[in-house]
């Protein structure tokens, strides 16, 4: 086993593998930003080295400066976290060639899934399902054309090189689908440095569903079931649950099959994700895969008593998967709120500031996970994810409800938080009864807000906060929040004793 890791990251994720690492009696060695000198991650872990500037390409993204910390203080390997450099193949290639190791996939398997259509004719060839479409980019507008006809119209074109909802685009006549081609390439260009796209047949209303599995590097797999994560915005995830609460066991046995297979097809080791859409006819299509660790991640470790994280490590380390697949059970539901500091009045922009004030909830079946600590500075430089607020209940009912009093014993101040939002999301009908798909937000809650977002601030119109307010008001008697939370003045996410 390791005697040292080095972890290239920041915030909530990096304190997550440092907390791993002092169970596993591995040293932890952080690095950190000129904007990071007081996070958590560096108060917490035993080592931390300053790496450069604020800005992400000056420091968490600078391979060179990290492999040269990373050997200079001894680490024998890097944990990658998810974002910066994680899908980075060339990182995994010279952390390698430096001697070190990477927990995580080899940079075959990354380049392979990081390539959308090889990952898709890869797929197709090992009888993984894939959304119907080309596994190959369009060389002409004629032969999109044909192919487009052939599938049926609306379809998406998607970027080769993109992922995660970038750089992807409907088109539902076939007179769009000429500039719908040009701007999709030329966007792929600027985004991506590569201008190749891809054809899909449109899913109408699908749930996003993923499977966790875990590979050895000895060719043993297990799939840690599925979550749930249709709940996003602008191709961001809200709230995630696990297991998904719409499918049944024979169609988990289906999906977590999938899983394996793809995960299988390119030999992948380490943690990761398949990503699927899941439709009205019950049926599964491979999306992409994840080479990483994911945010949502505990909500699998909840419902497993799987350390995602150690096992990471101890894969990492040569070891063979201790864990069977017939030693894993089901056991409850957890639910996932990702706390951001962002203002909802103003298009859910990131708030920064200083974190002043932080008191977070506790009890049976809580977790949080977080990067911030009092007086810790929400930047603007990184994502304003403050924490990911976690609840495991015996059953979704009691998993939903302890997230509610978790919510109402929140209190944080010196930033705006979305955290109102959620009580809207988990008392909302069509939550309740998981009949939701991926339009949920935009069909559910888009409308709520008067002519969608108004550009013009300075107007008078009624703020999503005051909307949230009032219908969290409604709600107090059975949130039982009235004396925790005050409504009267929207003080956004700081909730004070009245
Ligand atoms: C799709 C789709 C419909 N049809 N692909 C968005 C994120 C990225 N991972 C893939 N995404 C989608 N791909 C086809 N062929 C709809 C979406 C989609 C979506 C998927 C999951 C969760 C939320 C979503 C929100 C908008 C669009």
């Amino acid at each position: 086993m390791f005697k040292k890791i080095l972890i290239a990251n920041r915030g909530e994720i990096a304190v997550r593998i440092i907390k791993a690492c002092g169970e596993m009696g591995i040293t932890s060695a952080a690095i950190y930003s000129d904007a990071d000198k007081n996070s958590l991650h560096v108060r917490i872990a035993d080592e931390a080295y300053n790496i450069g500037h604020a800005k992400s390409s000056e420091s968490y993204l600078n391979i060179d400066k990290i492999i040269e910390t990373a050997l200079m203080t001894n680490a024998e390997a890097i944990h990658p976290g998810y974002g910066f450099l994680s899908e980075n193949s060339d990182f995994i290639k010279k952390v390698t060639e430096a001697g070190l190791k990477f927990i995580g996939p080899s940079y075959q398997s990354v380049e392979l899934m990081g390539n959308k259509t090889s990952a898709r004719a890869l797929m197709k060839k090992n009888n993984v399902p894939i959304v119907p479409g080309t596994t190959e980019s369009i060389r002409s507008f004629e032969e999109a054309k044909k192919i487009a006809l052939e599938i049926g119209l609306p379809i998406m074109i998607k970027a080769s090189a993109g992922g995660g909802g970038k750089g992807m685009r409907k088109i539902t006549k076939i007179e769009e689908l000429e500039q719908g081609i040009e701007r999709a390439k030329n966007e792929a260009e600027k985004s991506f440095g590569n201008s190749s796209v891809y054809i899909e047949k449109f899913i109408e209303n699908p749930k996003h569903i993923e499977v966790q599995i875990l590979g050895d590097e000895h060719g043993n797999y297990i799939h840690l079931f599925e979550r749930e994560c249709s709940i996003q915005r602008r191709h961001q995830k809200v709230v995630e649950e696990a297991p998904s609460s719409s499918i049944n066991d024979e169609l988990r046995t289906k999906v977590t099959n999938i899983a394996l297979n793809a995960a299988k097809a390119c030999n992948y080791y380490n943690a990761g994700t398949i990503e699927l859409l899941y439709d009205q006819n019950e049926s599964f299509y491979f999306l992409e895969m994840n080479t990483r660790l994911q945010v949502e991640h505990p909500i699998t470790e909840m419902i497993t008593g799987v350390d995602i994280v150690k096992e990471q490590i101890k894969i990492a380390s040569g070891e063979t998967l201790s864990i069977k697949q017939n030693d894993i059970k089901l056991n409850g539901c957890a639910i996932e709120c990702r706390i951001y500091a962002e203002d909802v009045d103003n298009n859910f922009a990131p708030s920064i500031g200083n974190i002043m004030h932080h008191r977070l909830p506790s009890g049976p079946g809580i977790r949080i996970d977080r990067g911030i600590d009092i007086l810790s500075e929400v930047s603007i430089y990184y994502d304003p994810m403050l924490s990911k607020l976690i609840a495991w209940g015996r059953n979704r009912e009691e998993a939903i409800a302890r997230m509610k009093q978790a919510l109402s014993a929140y209190q944080i101040a010196g930033v705006k938080t979305n955290i109102n939002f959620f009580y809207w999301i988990l008392d909302h009908p069509i939550f309740l009864d998981s009949t939701f798909n991926n339009n949920f937000l935009e069909n559910y809650f888009l409308p709520l807000v008067p002519n969608k977002w108004r550009e013009n601030v300075n107007k008078e119109y009624i703020k999503v906060s005051a909307i949230l307010g009032a219908f969290i008001k409604s709600q107090e008697k059975s949130l039982k929040t009235k004396k925790l939370c005050s409504s009267k003045n929207n003080n956004w996410g700081m909730q004070i004793y009245e």
